[in-house]
């Protein structure tokens, strides 16, 4: 696979990189992303209607199960070669920022260092009352487990529909995007917001914008390079371009 050389050099001169990441680039780890459609049991419903408040005060089980289930799957699943890639390039450029959508822990479990999950992580479990951080839970019992604390109900510490991202992470986003020299937009549809306006963040300071996804985006005619194709298959390619 070859690339356009002002691309390569432009890379191998930046400073500052971020790179923000969606679903597509957990899809070759074998974890579905949003726009795949649900499977099995749960095909009849859409991910938007399961991650939301609502749908936990109504049906806490059905919440439950579906991301006990995602659970599973992502303690199940390996880094693919895409997930490594991230983590060489964060080695070789001086300052880089991974903003990651992905509730999956892949990244870290790839080496990715300086990772901002914007959206939680499946693997983190709080109390929908107090908040407070779940240290274990009973993942056998026929109920969904409840906080020792105050009784309330354990959730997955994710962000849902219609919630605020956590604000540090969220700040530092924004900051990374601000100042970066190229900022990559990586197997997201970008229709979530507000991590899919990073893009334009980045893109209104002047940034190089690089897009990597198997199919275009409402972004991708706004950016300076669109690689169409697998983030697993592109993304080692670059970097052995590049170093
Ligand atoms: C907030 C955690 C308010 C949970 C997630 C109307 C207009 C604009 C915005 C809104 C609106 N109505 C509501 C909103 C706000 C809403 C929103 O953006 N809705 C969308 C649907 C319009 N946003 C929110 O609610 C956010 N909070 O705004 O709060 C607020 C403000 C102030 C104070 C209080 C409250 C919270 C959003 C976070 C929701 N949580 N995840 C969980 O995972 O269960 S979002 C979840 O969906 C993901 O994290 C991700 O962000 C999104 C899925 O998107 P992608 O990651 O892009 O995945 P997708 O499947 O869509 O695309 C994959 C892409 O990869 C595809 O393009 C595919 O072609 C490509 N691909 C596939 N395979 C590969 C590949 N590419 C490369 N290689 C491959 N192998
Ligand atoms: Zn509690």
């Amino acid at each position: 696979m070859n690339f356009p050389l002002e691309l390569l050099s432009f890379l191998r001169k930046a400073q500052r990189v971020a790179a923000l990441t969606g679903a597509g680039v957990s899809q070759e780890s074998g974890l579905s992303t949003f726009r795949d459609a649900q499977v099995g049991l749960w095909a009849q419903y859409r991910p938007e209607d399961l991650a939301t408040p609502e749908a936990f005060a109504r049906d806490p089980k059905l919440v439950w199960d579906w991301y006990a289930l995602r659970r599973e799957k992502a303690r199940a699943a390996q880094p693919n070669p895409g997930h490594f890639a991230l983590a060489e390039m964060e080695k070789r450029v001086p300052d880089f920022t991974l903003i990651s959508q992905n509730v999956d822990g892949l990244h870290r479990r790839a080496g990715s260092v300086n990772v901002l999950e914007l959206h939680g992580n499946l693997q983190r479990v709080k109390c929908s009352a107090c908040g407070e951080q779940a240290a274990g839970w009973d993942e056998s019992g026929p109920d969904v487990p409840s906080c020792p604390r105050c009784g309330g109900l354990f959730r997955p510490d994710v962000v849902w529909f219609g919630e605020s991202l956590p604000r540090k992470e969220l700040e530092a986003a924004i900051q990374a995007a601000r100042t970066c020299d190229a900022f990559f937009s990586i197997g997201t549809s970008g229709l979530v917001q507000p991590a899919a306006s990073l893009a334009y963040a980045a893109r209104e300071q002047g940034a190089l914008v690089v897009e990597i996804n198997a199919e275009p985006t409402p972004l991708t005619e706004t950016v300076d390079f669109f690689l169409p194709g697998k983030s697993g298959e592109i993304l080692p390619a670059l970097v052995k371009a590049l170093w």
